[in-house]
């Protein structure tokens, strides 16, 4: 199965061939000379998705998917949730990490969760696909594997931070992970 994957994000794209292994045939939107700065002007996941998989599938053509994802923290109301990827104004993750540890000082509730919605078009028609991992903001950054919020986030059951597990591991456990397997159990049938 041949997929455009609509990401201009390398770590993405990493995780979803490791995570899909042979099950897509997963070209990136380099492999299809597209160097766009894809639209983004949604307010959930679900319309960011559609929108930058429906982008890619109005000017290509072709069979296609897109991640759209974030983090959701309970006692910062759900932020930085679609604002994830520039939280702080900028794609610095330090600074957005910090933003986000310095918002939490003094609060008790560190629960929060990262999620994914994946928007498949295939043959023309939107399907979307969800996956979602909960756990804790931890107090402090640690590890430095994976990218984005991962060294601050620490999922239930676990005492590592995204960022210090084996990539192997996020990529059996993580919110991405969930909604690929959803994506290939749909592909399958
Ligand atoms: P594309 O839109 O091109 O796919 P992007 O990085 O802009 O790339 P999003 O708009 O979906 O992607 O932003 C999601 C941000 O949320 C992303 O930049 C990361 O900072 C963060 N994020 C998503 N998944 C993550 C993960 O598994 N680990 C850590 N941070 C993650």
């Amino acid at each position: 199965m041949e997929l455009v994957f609509a990401s201009s994000n390398e770590h993405k794209v990493n995780e979803i061939r490791a995570i899909a292994g042979s099950a897509i045939n997963l070209k990136s939107l380099n492999d299809i000379a597209c160097f766009d700065d894809i639209p983004e002007t949604g307010s959930t996941f679900e319309e960011n998705a559609g929108q930058k998989s429906r982008y890619i599938f109005e000017r290509y053509h072709c069979d296609c998917f897109a991640d759209d994802s974030g983090l959701e923290i309970d006692a910062l109301n759900g932020e930085p949730g679609v604002y994830s990827a520039r939280y702080s104004g900028s794609r610095d993750f330090e600074q957005n990490m910090q933003l986000v540890l310095d918002r939490l000082e003094g609060k008790n509730n560190r629960t929060a969760r990262f999620r994914t919605v994946i928007s498949l078009i295939l043959n023309g028609k939107e399907y979307l696909f969800e996956g979602s991992i909960e756990g804790k903001i931890t107090l402090q950054r640690s590890g430095s594997k994976g990218f984005g919020y991962d060294p601050i986030f620490q999922p239930d059951g676990y005492e590592l931070s995204f960022a210090e597990m084996d990539p192997a591991e996020k990529n059996r456990i993580s919110h991405r992970a969930i909604a690929v397997a959803k994506l290939i159990n749909f592909l399958n049938q």
